[in-house]
């Protein structure tokens, strides 16, 4: 481990690692299953379009959530524009800006206005008295998005949306697998919408999911994935291609078999990381409910500059020197980003935690794909830059030269350094 602050790699030494480690690199199940399903879907030349291992992931993933239906879509996304098409939002809807873009992208690209509102800065999710404030006229539901797989205030966002008749659905791209109180985490709302992209901690290669309980909304959004096709060649809706194909399933299969070891994995990695950055000051390390199902899928940091001596950004900018690739999720908010911005200049100004969390978050690697070792490494990183944060700074300073700005302008802002991947 490196003792001294001349020995970081933005100082010129030698990067601690030699491959990148990421924040959400892909977790792979067992590669002779997966190659076996492989050439049994090109033996059967079915490739999509409800095919057999589609329809065998639907009933699993149903199963595993305790659903009534669990219907498969190509993509995160996609689900999300479905889901929100299916319910008939229009108008206004109130969504967090602390998320993926992905979130607010949905209802916008529906020429629904996304009504941005402020999270509980413990839970990072939509606080249910603010959503309540936020309601007009013009609102016909609330998208809440159970950010980091910690599920929203699904009571008294439920209880808010039955006293204005909104609908509720619930982004859960973070949260598969995962409980509220003993319940599968698919089972609240009106629909609960999943995310497998490669990144998330059960993956189809790119891939998504709606979860129900509504028999009739089930049907709807089955319609709408597959272009309107209520019968054989019969059209009776609008609907676009949302269908997930039967590699993706097959990935899915497999990953499923070995999700508990996915997860295990995480939580292992997790509680090291929680060990290891205990009582680091400034340092806030996420922390998850024993009590309920979690997927630990990410690994959350809050990054307290006046306390830890060290900002958020500048610890990013070091690790990634070291290529420790974290990731500074949700930078900048979703209402600063295009066409937000320009749409709803305001917005900013009733998002104050927001504001500060996306000032202050830093997510860190895991999966299967790290090391317990690695994770002490990372953690040996932060414990000396947070340590030696002033002298670290004061480096820094000297090393721009008096202005101070030469050398910084010139250094890649983080997101460009992950070209090493
Ligand atoms: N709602 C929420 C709350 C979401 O977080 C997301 C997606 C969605 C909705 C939409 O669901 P999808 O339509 O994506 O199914 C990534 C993912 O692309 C995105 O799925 C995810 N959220 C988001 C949080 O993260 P980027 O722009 O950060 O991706 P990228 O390419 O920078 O990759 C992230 C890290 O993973 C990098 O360090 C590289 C590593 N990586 C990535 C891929 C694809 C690998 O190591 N291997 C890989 O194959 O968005």
């Amino acid at each position: 481990a490196k003792q001294d602050v001349s020995e970081l790699a933005i100082f010129g030494g030698k990067p601690s690692f030699e491959r990148p480690l990421h924040v959400g690199q892909p977790n792979i199940g067992d590669r002779d299953r997966l190659h076996g399903l492989l050439d049994e879907i090109l033996d059967r030349r079915w490739l999509t379009n409800h095919g057999p291992l589609v329809t065998e992931l639907e009933s699993k993933l149903a199963r595993l959530m305790g659903v009534r239906h669990c219907i498969a879509v190509c993509n995160g996304t996609v689900a999300l524009e479905i889901a929100i098409r299916a319910l008939g939002l229009k108008g206004e809807v109130i969504v967090p800006s602390f998320t993926f873009a992905a979130t607010a992208h949905a209802l916008q690209w529906q020429e629904i206005t996304p009504i941005f509102c402020d999270v509980d800065p413990r839970t990072h999710t939509l606080d249910p008295e603010r959503v309540e404030r936020m309601v007009s006229s013009r609102t016909t539901g609330i998208l809440g998005v159970h950010l980091w797989g910690r599920a929203c205030d699904v009571e008294g966002l439920s209880e808010v949306a039955r006293r204005h008749r909104l609908a509720l659905l619930f982004d859960a791209a973070h949260a598969f697998a995962v409980s509220r109180r003993g319940r599968m985490i698919g089972n609240f709302g009106d629909c609960e919408v999943f995310s497998f992209h490669a990144t998330k901690v059960f993956n189809t290669f790119e891939g998504g999911a709606i979860a129900t309980n509504d028999d009739q909304l089930a049907r709807r959004l089955r319609w709408m994935q597959n272009f309107g096709f209520s019968g054989y060649d019969q059209v009776d809706h609008i609907g676009v291609n949302g269908k997930m194909s039967e590699i993706s399933a097959a990935m899915g299969l497999v990953g499923l078999e070995s999700l508990d070891e996915f997860i295990g994995c995480n939580r292992r990695n997790h509680a090291r990381y929680a060990e290891l950055l205990a009582g680091i000051p400034g340092l806030q390390l996420h922390g998850y409910d024993p009590a309920e199902r979690q997927n630990h899928q990410y690994v959350v940091v809050e990054v307290d500059q006046d306390a830890a001596g060290i900002g958020r950004d500048a610890l990013v900018e070091l690790l990634h020197a070291e290529n420790v690739l974290v990731r500074r999720y949700f930078y900048p908010g979703v209402h600063r980003m295009e066409p937000y911005r320009s749409l709803y200049p305001n917005a900013g100004l009733l998002l104050p935690v927001t504001e500060r969390l996306v000032t202050r978050t830093m997510i860190l690697p895991t999966g299967t794909g790290l090391s317990v070792e690695d994770v002490d490494g990372v953690c040996d990183l932060i414990r000396l830059a947070v340590g030696q944060g002033a002298e670290i700074l004061a480096r820094k300073a000297r090393a721009q030269g008096p202005r101070g700005t030469a050398a910084a302008s010139a250094r890649p802002p983080p997101r460009l350094a992950e070209a090493a991947r």
